[in-house]
């Protein structure tokens, strides 16, 4: 309204005054019309992005995307693209914030964003979330908002990197069946169904060839001790992962817990029952891959694609036309935990200067950023223009039909449409629609990778928000906590709780409780636990 009668409009609005008479009521009511049907002026948003493919080139300035941001939304977009490496990212940021000079929305790693928390160069987004709601729903989730959260205020708007949660335990649905046996649920059942599956003959080939579970030692730094291929026995116990990052109160290496060991228990349990397949400690991926293909064992934790894509189920669906896998709940352990493992999640984070907050352009950028989520938004900055750069084919965007292939948005000359991409991928079904296609096993089932990744995520599950960023053991401790907790296993050491005590003594001694200490350090000083 400040804006109505400056500039342009005070030029019109005198010239059509200029040698009529005009009363008063009729002046009123042309002013009324002129604030109805004129926008006010357009605000200016500038926004340094993360490109999509760094090696190709930034949004071109013909771009489509501009004019539709100032039609609909009123919004003048000044888009900067950040240097391709973290560092000069960082530097350029650093750089910004010490002059005072920060863009309205700019992309910030999680190095320099605590430090821009602390000069309070960065206003506090929560209210952004409920003005959101469709991209909130999309992107944000409660383990986004705690990760970027300090002293109770979210500073930044924080999206999902990669896939997660794309594992988990599957069982042999026709052994089951087979043996009049019903899905397990708890660490009893389990143990219970892989005696029967390594017993009672299973596959019915009349022969003493099967085990109820199979694994190899997966070892990694959020997965040390036995690995994530034993992460579902370990989440029974509450004790998955490296690392626990639940809360300060428990923060530390899952190795002290008390439920550690009892996890140690179970899992040599089933070493000694014989229920685990026993090359466990010799396979590598690829032999645990081939030994599942030809049904050595019937409970596993698997990757949605290693499972489920055609041409890693094949083998399988060639020896076992009638076989069948499907994902159940990891086991539930005698406190009632149960978990598939422990995932964490990289983040992109955008932020907003206070700068913008203090210019009154919080709810622009909250509009901008719905409207990238909008089905116009999503499709515009993922692939560019439909029927130019893509067609949709059950609501999947492809570029087979394309009048031009040459304007397909997949071609190189084409990625700088989609340099923004980032800010709108979800890992939606839309955008891995393409990587897990479905297709049919020999009898007829349907397979589907994406469709397993669904049922993998929706299961239990520990958040441990940070665990790769957490600091590595030096080679001694490394290889000493890796062989003890094998020798456990295969009775090189004895399990009893006076060895297990001596075991953890050593462990310090060499440097262990350092690295833990180092580790919950670090956590608290990264912001992974509150
Ligand atoms: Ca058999």
């Amino acid at each position: 309204m400040d804006s109505l009668f400056s500039n342009n409009k005070e030029e019109k609005m005198k010239k059509l005054m200029k040698g009529v008479a005009v009363s008063v009521a009729a002046l009123t009511a042309l002013a009324m019309v002129s604030c109805g049907s004129k926008k006010s002026a357009a605000v200016d948003i500038e926004l340094w992005y993360g490109a999509a493919a760094s090696e190709a080139g930034p949004i071109p300035a013909d771009w489509v995307g501009y004019q539709i941001v100032k039609d609909k939304l009123n919004i003048n977009l000044k888009l900067t693209n950040l240097p391709s490496s973290e560092a000069d990212q960082n530097t350029k940021i650093n750089a910004a914030g010490a002059a005072n000079t920060l863009p309205d929305i700019f992309m910030v790693s999680n190095e320099v964003y605590s430090t821009l928390v602390s000069k309070r160069l960065l206003a506090p987004v929560d209210a952004m979330y409920a003005k959101m709601p469709n991209r909130t729903a999309k992107l944000y989730d409660a383990d986004s908002r705690a990760f970027t959260t300090i002293d109770g205020h979210s500073y930044a708007l924080a999206q999902p990197g990669s896939i997660v949660r794309n594992e988990g335990v599957l069982i042999r649905k026709d052994w089951l069946d087979k043996l009049g046996l019903s899905v397990p649920k708890t660490t009893d059942e389990f143990m219970a169904v892989m005696k029967a599956f390594t017993e009672k003959d299973p596959d019915g080939n009349g022969k003493n060839d099967t085990y109820g579970y199979g694994a190899f030692l997966e070892v990694s730094a959020p997965n040390e001790g036995l690995g994530r291929r034993l992460d579902p026995i370990f989440g029974a116990f509450g004790v998955a992962g490296t690392w626990d990052l639940s809360s300060a109160a428990t923060a530390g290496l899952n190795l002290y817990k008390p439920e550690y060991y009892d996890a140690m228990v179970y899992t040599k349990q089933m070493v000694d029952a014989g229920v685990m397949d026993p090359n466990w400690l010799a396979y590598k991926k690829d032999d645990f891959r081939a030994a599942w293909k030809q049904g050595r064992f019937g409970i596993m934790r698997e990757q949605n694609a290693a499972y489920a894509n055609e041409g890693n189920y094949k083998p399988f669906d060639n020896n076992f036309p009638e076989g069948e896998w499907i994902v159940v709940e990891p086991p539930v352990g005698p406190k009632g935990k149960s978990s598939a493992g422990t995932y964490s999640q990289a983040y992109r984070m955008y932020a907003v200067s206070a700068k913008a907050a203090k210019e009154g352009k919080m709810d622009k950028i909250a509009e901008l950023l719905e409207w990238m989520s909008s089905d116009e938004g999503y499709y515009l900055l993922g692939w560019g223009k439909e029927g130019e750069n893509y067609i949709l084919n059950n609501g999947v965007p492809t570029t087979k039909g394309l009048p031009d292939p040459s304007k397909g948005y997949t071609e190189s000359a084409m990625i700088p449409l989609t340099q923004l991409r980032n800010m709108v991928y979800y890992n939606g079904d839309i955008e891995l629609a393409s990587r897990y296609p479905t297709w049919y096993s020999k009898n007829g089932k349907e397979m589907s990778a994406l469709k397993t990744l669904r049922e993998m995520q929706a299961k239990s599950w520990t958040a441990c928000i940070g665990q790769d960023k957490m600091p590595k053991p030096n080679a001694d401790v490394k290889r000493f906590y890796e062989q003890g907790v094998v020798e456990f296993m295969t009775g090189n050491r004895a399990l009893n709780p006076t060895e297990w005590q001596k075991f953890l003594d050593e462990f310090n001694k060499i440097g262990g409780k350092e690295w833990n200490d180092a580790g919950v350090a670090l956590a608290k000083e990264k912001n992974f636990i509150k």
